[in-house]
């Protein structure tokens, strides 16, 4: 039997490969797979077939028909002229590869990592607040008053009477010191937004990270110290830093840190229109009454914090000159970082 279904199996295979169109072949289909084909008359016959052999004929017979299936498939594509399946001659290993291409980290979320990653190496934490504050958070604990401008609809984006996008980062500060006991060691980074025209310099979002430190004995010196370190591994060595006087309602002293221009070392230039200074941060010695507001004792704890726009220290470390070109999302302009 086994012997039969072999032979029958050689004489199909010859048939169909050397069948010269979709006709014979269909015919050949007919003969050997149709109703009455040679293949289905034995497997009706199975029956027949003494027990004990059953089972290993079954199986033999099974095998043939798929074997004859896939071959008469084969050639009906060949025939066809679609050659799904690819012959040597059609796949040509020498050809360069497919390449997928890769996406990367927007330069935003680089710099912005790479201050966060400065100021953790000085032993701070990270902390993140949400972007949708009330005024309570965003202006009242902070010392802003009632009729600060900064609290206007022309500065602000209110979502209603009491509630607003978040204007900076320093809410987050607030939460931090409801939550957790004194001393404080944090960097809070984040998207902030402002109610504004945008044009080279101004975006209504934009990033910030701010820091600050709580502790018993912490004067001015600290903060000029820790900026000063953070700028000279930030920007190299040779950079150097200056205080000028400010104001901020959440500080008291307040100061306004300038770098010496990275880009002629203070000679003047283009980029700090000739004054050799660039102005990089705001900080300044945390305000008793923001302590009060968080109930922290003044007269124990003191603190500085500091505050930056990650837009300004991306724009100057790589000389980008039009703040709107890290939200266009030209890869012309992305694939250079
Ligand atoms: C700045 C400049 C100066 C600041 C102050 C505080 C808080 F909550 F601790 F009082 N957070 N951030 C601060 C101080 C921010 O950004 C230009």
């Amino acid at each position: 039997m086994i012997d039969r279904l072999e032979a029958i199996q050689k004489e199909a295979h010859e048939a169909v490969q050397t069948a010269g169109d979709l006709k014979t072949l269909e015919d050949l289909r007919v003969k050997y797979l149709g109703k009455s084909g040679l293949v289905t008359e034995i497997l009706k016959g199975l029956g027949q077939v003494p027990a004990e052999t059953r089972p290993q004929v079954g199986k033999a017979c099974n095998e043939m028909k798929n074997k004859i299936t896939l071959q008469l498939d084969l050639k009906r594509e060949e025939l066809e002229g679609k050659g799904s399946v690819v012959t040597p001659r059609e796949w040509d290993p020498t050809l360069p590869g497919r390449v997928t291409p890769l996406g990367k980290t927007h330069p935003l979320t680089a710099v912005q990592k790479e201050i966060c990653d400065i100021f953790k190496g000085f032993g701070f934490d990270l902390a993140e607040g949400p972007d949708v504050e009330s005024d309570y958070y965003n202006f009242l604990a902070l010392n802003f008053p009632p009729d600060h401008p900064a609290r206007d609809a022309q500065d602000t984006f209110y979502l209603g009477r009491d509630v607003l996008m978040r204007t900076h980062t320093s809410p987050i500060q607030i939460h931090v010191m409801e939550k957790f006991k004194p001393p404080h060691k944090f960097v809070a980074p984040g998207r902030v937004y402002r109610h504004e025209a945008i044009d080279a310099t101004h975006h209504h979002l934009f990033h910030q990270v701010e820091g600050f430190l709580v502790d018993e004995g912490i004067h001015f010196g600290h903060l000029k110290g820790i900026l000063d370190s953070f700028i000279k591994k930030f920007f190299g060595p040779r950079i150097k830093t200056r205080f000028r006087p400010s104001f901020f309602p959440f500080t008291e002293p307040s100061a306004e840190m300038d770098i010496s221009c990275v880009f002629c070392e203070g000679k003047g230039c283009r980029i700090c229109k000739q004054s050799g200074w660039v102005e990089m941060m705001g900080c300044g010695m945390i305000d008793p009454a923001v302590f009060k507001n968080c109930g922290i004792d003044s007269e124990k704890w003191t603190g500085f914090a500091f505050g930056m726009g990650v837009e300004r220290v991306a724009m100057f470390k790589y000389d980008v000159d039009d703040i709107r070109l890290f939200y266009q999302n030209d890869l012309r302009f992305l694939k250079q970082f």
